[in-house]
């Protein structure tokens, strides 16, 4: 099958390509299809938004990911709005602004959600939704990634996401368990 990725997220497409290398799945980029503007208030409007906009305009079938990180100390915040974070416009930047917000705050639980909308030409979607949780450090560790990683060490764990490889952040993380159950779902052809 031919899907597009709607994405223009490079480190969610490395992740997403890694993930269903399995499936035998034809993965395409975006190509220059415009993505709409997130105007849902949660990660599966959103991802909806994303993943309907591109299925209809290049009449495949297409993937889109929403996702965001919800720091316990700031009341979900950024959630949905990770990408956009303080007005900041970089990962660094961002990275920034949330060790700054979180400046002697002892509570450094958060949480990691990934929504992953397959949607077809005809109008019929499907859903995913994965988790992670884990603690925020003090200051970035780690290459890998991209986002918030390196300043997330998931709960169990002892070192950030951006110290993990792709395949081993797929192995514990909030996109790979969204794309695990997709897989499933597919393991024998489109679920009815
Ligand atoms: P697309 O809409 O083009 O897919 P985007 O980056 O704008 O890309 P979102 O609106 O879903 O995507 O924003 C999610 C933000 O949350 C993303 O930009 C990162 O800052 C953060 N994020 C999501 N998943 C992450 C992950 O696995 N690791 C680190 N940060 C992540």
């Amino acid at each position: 099958m031919r899907v597009v990725v709607a994405t223009g997220n490079a480190g969610k497409v490395r992740e997403i390509r890694e993930a269903l290398g399995g499936l035998g799945w034809q993965l395409e980029g975006l190509n220059g299809f415009p993505l709409p503007e997130e105007t849902g208030s949660t990660y599966e409007e959103n991802a909806a938004l994303k993943a309907c906009s591109v299925a209809m305009t290049t009449r495949a079938v297409a993937l889109a990911d929403d996702s965001g990180i919800e720091v316990q100390a700031l009341g979900g915040e950024p959630g949905v709005y990770s990408a956009r974070f303080g007005g900041r416009s970089s990962d660094l930047e961002r990275n920034l602004y949330l060790l700054e917000r979180l400046r002697n705050v002892t509570d450094r639980r958060a949480k990691f959600v990934s929504v992953i909308v397959l949607a077809y030409p005809d109008g019929r979607i499907e859903t995913y939704r994965g988790e992670l949780t884990g603690t925020l450090l003090e200051g970035p560790r780690g290459e890998q990634g991209f986002g918030y990683d390196p300043l997330f060490v998931p709960d169990g764990e002892t070192r950030t996401l951006a110290e993990m490889s792709v395949a081993e952040k797929r192995a514990i993380g909030h996109r790979g368990r969204a794309l695990e159950a997709l897989m499933a779902a597919h393991e024998h052809g489109a679920p009815s």
